[in-house]
């Protein structure tokens, strides 16, 4: 019976605070009945959780929902507790000697907050630390069993759940998504016959061909060891120190220095299993393969100028825009593809199909579809699903192999053993979104964070005690493929091939686009400026100068340096003349979804007509596309018939960088003021100059031309992105604005250097 308020006089108005309202339940804060609470007891398979993070997919579509429901939390109704279940009276204050005296060392309900908080990191992956996931499956187009045992592939329609987890590779896991960098598509598929993870990478190569030299690789990469700089970039003197060193990252050097390294989404990204894989099917006949993820939304990417600002504008742009496609129902969708082919092909190639640093052309083996996957629900919880996923190459199943990659072999290795410093003990399997749907059944008992409680006295096999079980599995389980292996010396060496380190660097740089190939030299020359020794900078040219030319060229004169001398070959054979691959440029691919997903700012103030700038809106938003009104405040504006509207987001907050596209809608007054603000104007410069389509009715007063916005491209013809209309063919000009979006940029409009 002591009132403490009384007793001292203290807060005495506590309770008229904001706070306390969200404490306890309010009057019309109903509980949702427990009903809905899916139990381990009532979880059933196939059936969607109420309690998904977003748009529930269809019923048995993804068959992790329910094994997860038993580790779902849901504090709807319930009170606070400790993590030994006792309920908590309040979580404001700690326990102290008097209200001005010291905390009590028997405050165990403060220590065990506080311990669990002092515990909440766990250390960051080493490489591709920031990152985004997603639950999806994957449907067989077709039945492969021909070819593969592997549980997704024998039947037309069957599908497999999907945990997918897209990430940069150099940042930590706060860096921003934006960077120019390599991105990892790492693939969790939930088979019948257990877990099997394709850990790739939106690149199909790789910098190195060893397992040996990835320590070398990533210390180069992250920032420096002295000072800790710089975050997310590989842009400084130890990266190209090394790369310059180690010529067999010049082909994909190539790749990560096109637009590749900088997408406009995860959704817009195509992904590759990178090295050679075996398919085996039921008979133990095997065929290599290559694995391909192609995006139906297209692949698209940022221009640097634009990715750099967007690092500031919005840090998660990535994330963001996966985020807000599966919540809005727009699940992305990748098609699966192979490249199969056997082993006498294999021997017939102009390079080691055992060598990452080599892809297999497309005209060589075409890729054919088998399947799609589609990503349709987000994570319940960022931690619990993305941080603790852990994708191993080790996770194979029937019909799938290893070939003798050297690079692969130490991925074998590495991504179990880094698991257990970053999960903390070998039981990582047990943590819910690691846990195989099917059941495991083995006699590995104990170590740290046990969660399963095995029955019985049998750990160990053969016995007769527990009967025997469990059985080995025999020619039903997983089966190595017998590859021959007679008369080889151990050695420390590489194959002949592998030396040729600039033919499929060629190959890549002459199936660009000539935009493709500017982006790829301005890549490189704002990197090796920013490398401040110039002998690395030398160096990286003599590289360059055994790939092309004109490449060289370009970029030497942009460092102010004569082309040096080509970097001495390492192998005596010579180079291999490709003809170019149309299917390695970006530009090939531009998707089927046309608008569904991109950002479109329409600018309206005081004075815009908003009849027409809600017709444009709703045309957008129609299509799927995303419209938002973007003002100079919040609040509202009124138009030129003197109605109002709501402005969503301000030129400040919501700037042009992030939106694929703008609109300029009539309304004189509204274009004058706007051409007043320096905002607006750099809005629609960035607009322009990232080449992005712009809509304008009734010329858009003269926002266009205060600032410095060119009606013609430099050789005297109209601008294709500059879609003029008056409101009275506004509509059919909408239609051609929408084509242009969905051709995703005006790239004919691009100098370098940008002339606005
Ligand atoms: Fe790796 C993570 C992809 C070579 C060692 N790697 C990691 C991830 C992806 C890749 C996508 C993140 C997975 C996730 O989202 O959790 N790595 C690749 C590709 C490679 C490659 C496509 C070349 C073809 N990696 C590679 C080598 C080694 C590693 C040669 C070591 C010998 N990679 C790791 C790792 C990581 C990792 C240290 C860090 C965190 C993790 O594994 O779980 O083990």
């Amino acid at each position: 019976g002591m009132d403490l308020a009384a007793k001292v006089g203290y807060n005495a108005n506590k309770a008229g605070e904001y706070g306390d309202a969200a404490r306890t339940p309010q009057p019309g804060q109903t509980a949702k009945p427990d009903a809905d609470i899916v139990t381990a007891s009532t979880a059933v398979e196939n059936v969607a959780s109420p309690k998904t993070g977003s748009g529930q997919p269809p019923i048995g579509v993804n068959n992790t929902i329910a094994p997860l429901d038993r580790v779902r939390a849901d504090s709807n109704d319930r009170v606070l507790t400790t993590n030994q279940g006792v309920p908590v009276a309040s979580n404001q204050d700690s326990l102290k000697q008097g209200l001005r005296g010291p905390t009590l060392m028997e405050d165990f309900i403060l220590r065990e907050k506080i311990t669990h908080f002092d515990h909440e990191r766990i250390p960051e992956r080493i490489v591709h630390a920031r990152g985004s996931a997603a639950h999806g499956y994957f449907e067989a187009y077709k039945d492969l069993s021909d070819i593969t045992r592997a549980a997704p592939f024998q039947q037309a329609g069957k599908k497999t759940p999907v945990f997918v987890r897209f990430s940069t590779v150099a940042g930590e896991r706060g860096s921003t998504d934006t960077a120019r960098d390599v991105r990892g598509f790492a693939v969790k598929f939930y088979t019948d016959e257990g877990n099997w993870d394709l850990v790739g990478n939106n690149i199909p190569v790789f910098f190195i061909q060893d397992a040996m030299k990835f320590p070398d690789l990533v210390h180069a990469l992250k920032p420096e060891p002295h000072n800790a700089m710089p975050q997310a970039a590989s842009a400084h003197d130890t990266f190209w120190d090394f790369v310059s060193l180690m010529p067999e990252s010049m082909h994909m050097l190539m790749w990560a220095m096109s637009d590749r390294a900088i997408p406009r989404s995860y959704r817009t990204m195509q992904g590759f299993g990178v090295h050679t894989f075996r398919l085996v099917n039921a008979a133990g006949a095997s065929v290599f393969v290559k694995f391909h993820w192609t995006p139906l939304q297209g692949t698209h990417s940022l221009v640097w100028d634009e990715a750099v600002k967007i690092s500031g504008a919005d840090p998660d742009f990535h994330r963001r825009d996966l985020w807000e496609a599966i919540e809005a129902g727009e699940f992305p969708e990748w098609e699966l593809g192979l490249q199969v082919f056997t082993e006498e092909q294999a021997d017939s190639f102009p390079f080691d199909v055992l060598d990452s640093t080599k892809l297999v052309p497309e005209e060589l083996v075409p890729v054919q579809p088998v399947g799609k996957m589609v990503l349709n629900r987000n994570p319940d919880n960022f931690f619990a699903e993305t941080e603790q996923v852990a994708f191993c190459t080790a996770h194979i199943i029937p019909g799938i192999d290893f070939t003798n990659d050297p690079l692969l072999h130490g991925r074998i290795h590495s991504y179990v053993d880094t698991q257990l410093s970053r999960l903390g003990g070998p039981n990582f399997h047990e943590i819910p979104i690691n846990a195989p749907v099917t059941q495991v059944h083995n006699n590995q008992r104990d170590g740290m964070h046990r969660q399963t409680i095995n029955r019985g006295r049998v750990s160990y096999e053969p016995n007769s005690l527990g009967g025997g079980v469990p059985y080995q599995a025999g020619t039903a389980g997983f089966t190595s493929y017998p590859q021959t292996a007679v008369g080889e010396d151990k050695v420390r060496g590489r194959p002949e091939l592998f030396a040729d380190h600039y033919s499929q660097a060629r190959l890549f740089y002459h199936s660009q686009t000539p935009v493709e190939q500017a982006h790829i030299v301005g890549a490189f020359r704002f990197e090796l400026t920013r490398v401040t020794v110039p002998a690395i900078r030398v160096r990286t040219l003599a590289m360059l100068a055994n790939v092309d030319a004109t490449l060289v060229n370009a970029v030497a004169d942009g460092l102010g340096l004569e082309v040096p001398e080509p970097q001495p070959l390492a192998t005596t054979r010579p180079l291999h003349d490709y003809e170019p691959s149309a299917a390695l440029s970006l530009l090939a691919r531009p998707g089927s979804t046309g608008v569904h997903t991109r950002r479109v700012a329409i600018l309206v103030g005081n004075g815009t007509d908003l009849d027409g700038a809600r017709a444009i809106y709703a045309g957008l938003l129609a299509d799927g596309a995303v419209p938002r009104y973007v003002g100079q405040k919040l609040g509202k504006i009124t138009g030129a018939a003197g109605d109002t509207l709501d402005v969503e987001i301000t030129l400040e907050a919501g700037p042009a960088v992030i939106y694929d596209a703008m609109v300029i809608p009539g309304g004189e007054a509204a274009s004058a003021a706007l051409a007043m603000d320096a905002h607006a104007l750099e809005f629609v410069r960035l607009q322009y100059r990232h080449c992005k389509p712009i809509m304008v009715v009734d010329g858009g007063g003269n926002l266009l031309a205060k600032a410095d916005i060119p009606a013609n491209l430099p050789d005297g013809t109209p601008d294709p992105g500059i879609i003029g209309a008056t409101p009275a063919d506004a509509a059919a000009a909408l239609t051609a604005f929408k084509l242009a979006i969905a051709g995703h940029r005006v790239w004919v409009r691009e100098t370098d250097p940008p002339m606005v």
